[in-house]
C-alpha cells in the first residue's frame, strides 16, 4: 500500500492515519478459527482504508449484549483501551445496530463503525468512473439511511475519517430528506449508465466474440492475470478492492481464437448486500459471460471458505450455472506437497503463477477449448472482397490459399459464427 493511500482522508489538512482498535463479539458455535480468519481480514480491510490497528479484543459470549453488543467487562477494557492509546475510532467484525453504535459511541467518546461500513468506506475511496462512483455512493447512502435515527450529531461531533467519507473528497450526507433526493437523482443517473453498458455488450454479443468473465475473492490476483493474459495495463495492488470498474480486453486463444475478457470487482466474506444491489449494473457483465474464470488464491488460508463465499455471490446474480475454470493462483509460494494437494481438492483446476508465468499457457488452452469448436470451410471468394480476406487473416486461419481469373479459393479454419457469415461464398455447401 502506497503512503499516500494511507493518507487519504476525505478532509483537506487531515493528514494522521487514524488508530483503530479493532473487535469481534463471537457467540452460537462459530469455529474460532473462522473468527480468526474474520478478524485478521478485518486488520486488512482497516489498512487499506488507511487506518492503523493498534489493538484488537475478542470475546465470546453466549449471546450478544443487545445494547453495546459485548458485555459489560469487555466494555470496560476497551474504553481502557481506547484512552491509552488515544485511538481515534474503534471497528467491530460484526453488524452493529444503530442504537448499538449510538450506546458505544457515547460510552468510547470516538467514532464507532462495523465491517460492512468499512469496507464501504474502501469502495468510496478507490471508485474512479462515474458509474462506480454513483454505484458506491446508493450503496452507502442506503446503508446511512438504515441506521439514521438519532446519529447526526454523534457523525459530527466524531469527527470524518473512515466510515463517513463518500466517494471522491465529500462528506456523506446524514440528513434523510437530503439522502432520498440524492438517491433518486443517483437511480436516474444509473438507469443512464446501464443502459449505456447494455449497448456496449450487445454489440459485442453481435460480433459473436466469446466472453470470459474473471471472478474471484478480492486480492486474488484477477488484474494480475487480467494483464498478463492481454496487455490491459490495470492497476495490481496488494490491498483489498483495488479494481472497482470494470475493463474488458481482447485476448487471442490457441488456434488464433479471438475473445474478450472482463475483470472487476472482487468479492469477500459477508460482502455488503447494499454493494452487491448497487453494482448489479456492473456485475452484469459477469451474468452475461460464456465461461467464468473463478481466481484462487491458492496460498491463502482456508480457500474452499472464499471459493464459497464467491459462489453465494455468483448465486445472488443468477451466475452460478455459467460453465467455470477454477484458476488456482499464486502457486509460486506453494511447495510440491500443497500443490499436489491443491490438484486433488480442485480436480478440474489450472495452477498458474502470474509472478513466473506458470500455467499460464494451459490455462489459455483451456480456455480455447471451453469455448464453440472452429470450422474448417472452403471457400471461394472474389478478389474485390478484400475486407473479408483481411477478416480471413484476423479472425481465423488459413490452411491453402489460390487465385484464379477473379477469386481466391481458400481452405479455411474459423470460428463457428464466422463460417456462419461466409455462407454465401462456401463451396462445401455450407453445413
Ligand atoms: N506471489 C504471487 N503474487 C501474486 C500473483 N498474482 C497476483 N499477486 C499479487 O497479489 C496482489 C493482488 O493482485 P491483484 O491482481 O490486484 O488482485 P485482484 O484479484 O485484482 O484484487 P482486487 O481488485 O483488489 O479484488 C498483488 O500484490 C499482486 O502482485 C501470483 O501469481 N503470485
Ligand atoms: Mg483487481
Amino acid at each position: 500500500m502506497s503512503e499516500e493511500r494511507g493518507d487519504i482522508s476525505g478532509r483537506p489538512g487531515e493528514r494522521e492515519a487514524e488508530k483503530a482498535v479493532l473487535v469481534s463479539v463471537l457467540w452460537g458455535d462459530l469455529p474460532e478459527e473462522e473468527a480468526e480468519e474474520s478478524l485478521s481480514e478485518l486488520r486488512s480491510l482497516a489498512e487499506t482504508a488507511g487506518a492503523v490497528v493498534i489493538s484488537s479484543i475478542v470475546q465470546s459470549r453466549r449471546k450478544p449484549d443487545s445494547a453495546t453488543l459485548l458485555g459489560k467487562g469487555k466494555l470496560e477494557e476497551l474504553q481502557g483501551l481506547v484512552s491509552e492509546n488515544h485511538a481515534d475510532l474503534v471497528i467491530f467484525d460484526q453488524e452493529l445496530s444503530s442504537s448499538q453504535q449510538r450506546n458505544l459511541e457515547n460510552a468510547l467518546g470516538v467514532k464507532v463503525i462495523d465491517r460492512t461500513a468499512l469496507i464501504l468506506d474502501i469502495f468510496a475511496q478507490h471508485a474512479h468512473s462515474k458509474e462506480g462512483k454513483a454505484q458506491v455512493e446508493m450503496a452507502q447512502l442506503r446503508y446511512q439511511l438504515t441506521r439514521l435515527a438519532g446519529r447526526g450529531t454523534q457523525l459530527s461531533r466524531l469527527g470524518g475519517g473512515i466510515g463517513t467519507r463518500g466517494p471522491g473528497e465529500t462528506k456523506l450526507e446524514v440528513d434523510r430528506r437530503r439522502i432520498n433526493m440524492r438517491l433518486k437523482t443517483l437511480n436516474r443517473e444509473l438507469r443512464e449508465l446501464t443502459r449505456v453498458r447494455r449497448v456496449k455488450r450487445k454489440r459485442r454479443q453481435r460480433l459473436e466474440v466469446p466472453t470470459f468473465s474473471l471472478v474471484g475473492y478480492t486480492n486474488a490476483g484477477k488484474s494480475s492475470l487480467l494483464n498478463r493474459l492481454t496487455d490491459a495495463g490495470v492497476l495490481v495492488e496488494d490491498g483489498l478492492f483495488s479494481t472497482l470498474d470494470p475493463t474488458t480486453r481482447r485476448v487471442v486463444l490457441p488456434g488464433n481464437r479471438r475473445a474478450v475478457i472482463t475483470d472487476t470487482v472482487g468479492f469477500i466474506n459477508h460482502l455488503p448486500h447494499q454493494l452487491v444491489e448497487a453494482f448489479k449494473s456492473t456485475l452484469e457483465e459477469v451474468r452475461e459471460a460464456d465461461v467464468l474464470l473463478h481466481v484462487i488464491d491458492a496460498s491463502a488460508p482456508n480457500i474452499e471458505r472464499r471459493a464459497r463465499a464467491v459462489e453465494e455471490v455468483l448465486d445472488e446474480l443468477g451466475a452460478l450455472g455459467i460453465p467455470t475454470i477454477y484458476v488456482l493462483n499464486k502457486v509460486d509460494l506453494l511447495g510440491d506437497e500443497e500443490r499436489e494437494d491443491l490438484r486433488r481438492r480442485f480436480p478440474g483446476g489450472v495452477l498458474t503463477s502470474t509472478v513466473t508465468g506458470e500455467g499460464l499457457a494451459e490455462l489459455k488452452e483451456r480456455m480455447a477449448a471451453s469455448i464453440p469448436a472452429s470450422r474448417i470451410v472452403r471457400l471461394k471468394i472474389p478478389v474485390e472482397e478484400s475486407g473479408l480476406i483481411s477478416m480471413l487473416y484476423r479472425r481465423g486461419r488459413i490452411l491453402e490459399v489460390s487465385a484464379e481469373d477473379g477469386f481466391y479459393r481458400l481452405l479455411s479454419e474459423v470460428p463457428p459464427e464466422l463460417a456462419e457469415r461466409l455462407r454465401p461464398f462456401r463451396e462445401d455447401g455450407g453445413a
